[in-house]
């Protein structure tokens, strides 16, 4: 059996940070393992345009401890009244990776999203002519659409009919949770189109957070689905196929608020995705093929080149979960993510 694993740096391109004290603690949970990260735009307010996510990266690298070394891939939240010359000046200045859009109301902080796609049209034609890609939160928010089919649902009902109308648009199809996701994904040859999967989804099935008891830590948007859908997403995982890569979704909320009457969706899950993924991988027979999703997949679709320096994984006996990290008195500590299994793999600091 396999004991080490040395693979390329990890990226994660899918990530949440937030600000402050909750950036202060998070930050170097990621920036031990992975070398850059995708930043979501989702505080409160949004990051908009180009001159927020400049002091929004300016915050991130202030709150990255001495000796650490870490590169936060910028994004700018797509509202109805974004600016395209802004954007283009934002992606021309090396500034922005990524614009993401939210429809209006699909998870945390996405209340100033977009609801009517017509006014956006301007902004997703000049991303296509200067080949910006479009991260996706792909649910629709139809209050008669059933929570488990709106990924489904927004697959034939936007998605496609957006990237029909933008030919050329380079799409991500954010932390995809379901078989018809990958599907599509599968289905699409042109390269404009790929696919973040995130740690829970591949780990956990609805089931895991709601039979005997329900499990608030495992509660994130989109919701956990069945598990064919994780069987699914965990065959595109290990494939190698370029079109899937990580995206953490690492998503902190102070404990005292997922342990609550109304949970906050979120997993975060930054501390431990990489020996949660090797645990995936290797049930999977697929450790050779680990690197690929955490390491080599994501920069070649975002036209970066792959980190030049490496990471080790050992396996050995099984790690006690984390518990939480500290932050300040106000926000409280953090839960951190716990598959409920052993994990034996960890990365050799
Ligand atoms: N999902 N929580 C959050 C974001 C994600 O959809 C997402 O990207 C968050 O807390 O920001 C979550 O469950
Ligand atoms: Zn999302
Ligand atoms: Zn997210």
């Amino acid at each position: 059996m396999t004991e080490t694993l040395t693979i390329r740096r990890p990226d994660d391109w899918h990530l949440h940070l937030r600000d402050g004290a909750v950036l202060r603690a998070v930050l170097p949970e990621t920036a031990r393992h992975f070398a850059r990260a995708i930043v979501m735009p989702n505080l409160v307010p949004p990051v908009v345009t180009g001159a927020e996510a400049a002091a929004y990266r300016d915050r991130i690298l202030a709150a990255l401890p001495t000796g650490m070394t870490f590169e936060p891939l910028m994004t700018l939240y797509l509202t109805e009244d974004t600016d395209p010359d802004d954007v283009a000046a934002a992606h021309a200045s090396g500034l922005v990776t990524a614009v993401k859009l939210y429809p209006a109301g699909a998870t945390t902080n996405s209340a100033s999203g977009v609801r009517d796609f017509d006014k956006v049209r301007g902004v997703l034609d000049r991303m296509a002519e200067i080949g910006l890609p479009l991260c996706v939160h792909g649910e629709v928010t139809d209050p008669d659409i059933d929570i488990f089919d709106r990924e489904a649902v927004f697959i034939d009902r936007v998605l496609d009919p957006v990237r029909r109308a933008t030919p050329g648009l380079r799409v991500v199809m954010e932390h995809v949770t379901t078989r018809e996701a990958r599907d599509y994904v599968l289905a699409q040859d042109g390269g404009d189109l790929a696919a973040t999967i995130t740690v829970q989804h591949l780990m956990l099935d609805r089931n895991a957070m709601l039979v005997g008891g329900l499990r608030p830590h495992y509660y994130c948007l989109p919701i956990l689905k069945r598990g064919t859908h994780r069987a699914a997403l965990v065959e595109a995982a290990i494939s190698g196929d370029p079109r899937f890569f990580l995206g953490t979704d690492s998503a902190p909320h102070p404990t005292r608020k997922k342990e609550a009457e109304c949970c906050a969706a979120g997993c975060f899950t930054a501390p431990v995705a990489l020996s949660c993924l090797a645990h995936v991988f290797e049930e999977a027979g697929a450790l050779a093929r680990l690197e690929a999703f955490t390491s080599l997949n994501g920069p070649a679709f975002y036209g970066l080149p792959a980190n030049g320096d490496t990471i080790t994984l050992t396996r050995g006996a099984a790690a006690a979960p984390l518990g939480q990290i500290e932050t300040d008195a106000e926000t409280g500590p953090i839960t951190v993510f716990d598959p409920g299994i052993p994990l034996h793999w960890r990365v050799t600091p």
